[in-house]
């Protein structure tokens, strides 16, 4: 028997599998998406997501395409020809990634044979009716059987498969199981025991070390789930996180402390004038208004000038992603604006979507009197227009009194009656399927936050996300948040926490936690982070009672800035964006890949290391802006974390791809943002 030479790992070939891929659930549909730019730049052709065909989505979000290498073609011909039915092609985001989509319907007849063979071989249950872990399974059995043939096929480069989440870890299982000769790197983006406890009413945080793990999963009925996840975690080459939070977590909950970690990226499209963002912010806030004006008509006694827009949004989490915390906290701030007689109104949005049955016909009816009595002024004004041209022009004089028609008065008058309402305005612009139980809605009611003229703070709960076609904004989600003042998200369990990091790009100022991932990430590499915009609620040393004072209080300072203030802010904020981006972030990733390769092939690399151990460096924060200058640099990612990736070495070859990636250099700026390398000369 002739060996095979060993696989070349400076051009190994990447597979990146995930629920999400082209298929919107949530967070994770993020992180590929917006990372794809980086990946297919530093792979090309040798890069290709995994994830499940969903022929709703993806014949809107994917090419066909004919697999391009002979070896790719092999495989998927072979497994063709035994039933199983895929989509090979390019998914249409920017990178244009290749993309493998499995058709788990097309082996459900194989459900209970693979069942039965995950309980064989990994010791794994899986009850009947769980839909989603039957996906899981034939998704993570089609994975297996997809790289357990390729890898004979393909016998010269090494093969990276990065898997996502407990839903795709069937495979990673399976690839240790059957020795597939391939890497395998988990990255979790939450854990599932701790979603599931922090949504209950346990104090999380401080009993994670003492946990029963089996029986509390057991108490929850997601024991199959668990068992998953954590074959997952023990049987990857190298197991990553989204943040630091999440690491200690899963440390304590998954039994196996994280390699690294990974946190996520944006795909950050820079514009060349800082003026252009405010300009969006200005525009968007004008729609905004629009809005304001139609929901509050009636009511409309406050002046916009003065209106500051603030929201939340995210999926449906109550108490985990901190709605309970805002509405509380916007109670106390309503309070404190009245007992200061602020001339400030707060609009504050509550987006998060919800089981509805379509809008209510009063926010509807708002949107409508508004629109009309618009249109009316605008037709008046015309008709005002001429005659008073024809006048001006035949040299008579003029008496602008005479120009406002009977007819037209009267019209107006019309108008404007149908602007009066005997009710206050809505706080939510849906018919919920069920009001009563609705913990959002129970909550207002309990603190009477009913939208009262004496109230400055007004609540608006649209609890559907929003979209261009929606009739009462008009806007797009990204529209809306340039168009807010504040972001608010108080979460209490949030491994990372999209929302506010695209707040931070956007330059809209928010607020976050310490229990977030983002929070944490951001508190670590700036010195003073509420100096940018970035206000950290302390949940983690605060009881309850502070949290929600501290976020009132955080929220009355941001209404006590003039707009020039507010206006500098959103340019400081905006300028934290280089720290978010994918080019940095991808970083954190390609350590990750690196230390895969040298687990699974280390008599593949020599001893020509890249040392990448920061702890006898110096540390460096962003510093504060300015009026109190600091170093102007701010720390590597991952500077300062215990885990073994941030010790890892890298190769010459590797040095030099990550020096590729550094940020582009800031130096002609004020307050400028440099990424610090080791070694620099
Ligand atoms: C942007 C626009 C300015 C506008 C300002 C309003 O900076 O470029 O023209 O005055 O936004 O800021 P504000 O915080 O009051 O919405
Ligand atoms: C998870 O999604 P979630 O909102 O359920 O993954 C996201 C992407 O990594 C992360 O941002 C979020 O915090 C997690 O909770």
């Amino acid at each position: 028997m002739t060996m095979d030479p060993p696989r070349n790992v400076h051009k190994p070939l990447l597979f990146e599998i995930a629920w999400e891929v082209a298929n919107k659930v949530g967070g994770i549909y993020t992180v590929l998406k917006s990372k794809a730019p980086v990946t297919c730049h530093e792979y090309g052709d040798r890069y290709t997501m995994i994830g499940p065909l969903s022929y709703k989505t993806a014949p809107l979000e994917v090419e066909t395409l004919e697999p391009d290498s002979p070896e790719l073609r092999l495989t998927l011909e072979s497994m063709k020809e035994r039933g199983v039915k895929f989509l090979y092609g390019r998914w249409l985001i920017e990178g244009a990634p290749k993309v493998l989509l499995f058709d788990t319907g097309s082996v459900y007849h194989k459900l209970d044979e693979w069942k039965g063979d995950l309980w064989n071989v990994a010791g794994i249950p899986s009850p009947p009716n769980d839909h989603e872990t039957n996906e899981a399974i034939l998704f993570g059995y089609l994975v297996a059987w997809f790289l357990g043939e390729f890898v004979v096929n393909e016998k010269k480069a090494a093969i990276i498969a990065h898997f996502h989440e407990w839903l795709a870890g069937v495979g990673i299982a399976l690839c240790r199981k059957r020795h597939i000769d391939v890497t395998t790197i988990f990255t979790t983006h939450a854990t599932l025991l701790g979603r599931y406890l922090c949504a209950g009413s346990v104090d999380f945080y401080n009993n994670l070390r003492n946990f029963d793990v089996d029986h509390e999963a057991g108490k929850r009925g997601i024991y199959h789930r668990y068992c998953i996840e954590r074959a997952a975690t023990h049987c990857c080459d190298v197991f990553t996180t989204v943040s630091h939070i999440t690491a200690y977590e899963a440390e304590h909950l998954l039994k196996r402390k994280p390699d690294g970690v990974l946190p996520n990226g944006l795909n950050v499209v820079k514009f060349s004038a800082m003026h252009e963002f405010q300009n969006l912010h200005a525009v968007s806030k004008d729609r905004i208004h629009d809005f304001v004006r139609g929901h509050f008509y009636g009511h409309y006694d406050f002046d916009l000038e003065n209106t500051l827009y603030f929201f939340t949004a995210g999926r449906y989490e109550y108490r985990n992603k901190g709605l309970d915390m805002f509405i509380e906290s916007l109670q106390r701030l309503n309070d404190k604006l009245k007992a200061c007689n602020s001339p400030m109104t707060v609009v504050a949005f509550i987006i998060t979507p919800a089981e509805t049955h379509s809008f209510t016909v009063e926010t509807l009816k708002g949107q409508a009197v508004v629109k009309q009595l618009k249109e009316t002024v605008h037709d008046i004004a015309k008709r005002m227009e001429t005659r008073l041209f024809e006048k001006a022009a035949r040299g008579g004089d003029v008496n602008t009194t005479q120009f406002l028609t009977s007819e037209d008065q009267i019209l107006l008058k019309r108008r404007t009656f149908a602007l009066k309402r005997s009710t206050l305005p809505p706080i939510v612009t849906h018919n919920m399927a069920d009001d009563g139980k609705d913990p959002v809605l129970n909550q207002l009611r309990r603190l009477s936050l009913f939208n009262h003229p004496s109230d400055r703070v007004k609540i608006v709960f649209h609890p559907e996300f929003l979209n261009s076609n929606n009739p009462l904004f008009g806007l797009d989600y990204e529209e809306f948040v340039r168009g807010c003042h504040l972001g608010v998200f108080p979460s209490y369990y949030e491994p990372w926490g999209y929302t506010p990091a695209e707040c931070t790009v956007m330059g809209v100022p928010s607020i976050t936690t310490n229990l977030s991932g983002f929070g944490c990430f951001m508190d670590d590499n700036i010195v003073d982070s509420s100096e940018y915009g970035i206000y950290i609620v302390d949940r983690r040393m605060k009881s309850v009672e502070e949290s929600i004072q501290q976020l009132a209080d955080q929220m009355l300072m941001f209404c006590q800035k003039s707009r020039r203030q507010r206006i500098n802010q959103r340019n400081r904020t905006e300028r934290l964006s280089d720290l978010l981006d994918w080019k940095r972030m991808g970083l954190e990733y390609i350590k990750a890949r690196q230390l895969a390769l040298r687990r699974a092939y280390p008599d593949s690399f020599d001893d020509d290391y890249f040392g990448l151990d920061e702890s006898s460096a110096e540390r460096h924060k962003v510093p504060n802006p300015r009026s109190a200058p600091g170093s102007p640099r701010i720390r590597t990612p991952l500077e300062g974390s215990e885990t073994e990736l941030t010790f890892a070495n890298m190769s010459i070859h590797d040095r030099e791809k990550y020096l590729q990636y550094k940020m582009q250099g800031h130096d002609d700026e004020e307050d400028m943002i440099k990424i610090p390398f080791r070694n620099r000369q």
